[in-house]
């Protein structure tokens, strides 16, 4: 992925890899996705897909220069093999992208012998604060957290302080000081999803005309991230693209389509929509059927990689999707195995991710989720 390093201010780029694959493909049995992973993977690739293809890649040129270690963290160092570990979700399991990324850490707590304990908090802050509590209280010593919001953690981590016990986040950010209140965060470089999007959309509409943006839900660095990306490519290369129209459809299928419902009614005449999750890409399509409307009659690009998303590129009502990939188990678990051992893990691993079109549809269906 072409990440400009002018855009990640202060981070020298080829550090990270270097600091963790080389912690990861060596000294540990960490299959870094960036080693070869590969056979054991393969009854793993999910409905016939190409497992090494699934699999979550560290982008080389991402992350950041500053580590974190056990020492520096003031935490003793761990087998991982003897912990037990907590998995806090946050997000109903009717999004694939929650269903994958679930699945893929209890298959890897499972290859590695490792006991998991986990939670799901429904969408619900307060509940996944105590959801996290309990998995403490239930004798959680390490954890990994998808968090629902960014902000409002203090309570938990003054908790995991207490009790020593890291945390590793995924797929979106906790609000904290690296290395202090988490050891690392894994995940997309979300601003770069958002100018992916707008390039498919400028590309889509031949560079103008009248788009809407489905916004996620509000309070984690992904929406906020993918609609500042998406904002800035088309106001630099598409000045005749108009945003008309944000409001957020909550990451969910329900919600993207009830706010199409009301994007046709107060603008008919909108020729694209960014959805920024599949979900809502997805209840994007279904209003607009509803609606009498033809595929391609309106522009659709999302985010995620679902099945069910890159199907609907095939029959021709989606015009792209950005990749987000949610197989965080390997990673996950090999930043908690590096922490516990003494190593220095960079406090941020980007992965890089791909994308669909109506190029490739057909043929990586396979590996979407
Ligand atoms: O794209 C979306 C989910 O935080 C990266 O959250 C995640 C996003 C994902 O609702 O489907």
């Amino acid at each position: 992925m072409a990440t400009d390093p002018s855009d990640r201010a202060g981070r020298s780029p080829r550090r990270t890899a270097t600091v963790f694959t080389a912690v990861t493909c060596t000294a540990l049995t960490l299959l870094a996705t960036s080693c070869a992973r590969g056979e054991d993977e393969a009854a793993g690739g999910q409905d016939g897909g190409d497992a090494a293809a699934q699999a979550q890649v560290l982008d080389e040129a991402a992350g950041s220069d500053e580590t974190c270690s056990a020492e520096q963290a003031g935490i003793d160092e761990f087998d991982l093999k003897d912990m037990k570990v907590g998995f806090s979700q946050s997000e109903a399991e009717s999004n694939p992208f929650r269903i994958t990324e679930t699945a893929s850490i209890k298959k890897e707590a499972e290859k590695r012998g490792v006991e998991l304990i986990t939670a799901n908090a429904q969408s619900d802050f307060a509940q996944q604060i105590s959801d996290v509590q309990d998995l403490m209280s239930q004798g959680a010593e390490v954890l990994i957290i998808a968090p629902l919001n960014s902000d409002g953690w203090e309570p938990v981590l003054a908790e995991a302080e207490r009790k020593q016990v890291p945390i590793v986040t995924i797929d979106r950010q906790i609000n904290g000081d690296a290395c202090n209140d988490y050891v690392t965060f894994i995940g997309s470089d979300f601003v770069e999803q958002g100018r992916r999007a707008a390039d498919q959309m400028i590309e889509a509409l031949g560079g103008k005309g009248k788009v809407a943006i489905l916004l996620g839900a509000a309070g984690n660095n992904v929406t906020t991230e993918r609609t500042k990306g998406f904002k800035e490519r088309v106001e630099e290369k598409a000045p005749d693209i108009e945003i008309v129209f944000e409001q957020t459809g909550e990451f969910t299928r329900e919600g993207g389509q009830s706010v199409t419902e009301q994007l046709i009614q107060s603008n008919p005449d909108i020729d694209g929509i960014y959805a920024e999750n599949d979900e809502m890409g997805i209840g994007a399509v279904t209003a607009l059927r509803g609606a009498g409307k033809q595929p391609g009659d309106v522009e659709i690009v999302t985010v995620d990689g679902t099945e069910e998303a890159v199907q609907l590129i095939i029959d021709g009502w989606i015009h792209g999707v950005v990749e987000s990939n949610p197989r965080f188990g390997p990673l996950a678990f090999d930043a908690h195995e590096s922490f516990g051992k003494g190593e220095e893990v960079p406090v941020e691993l980007i992965i890089s991710d791909r994308e669909y079109d109506a190029e490739n549809a057909e043929e990586e269906l396979p590996n979407a989720y």
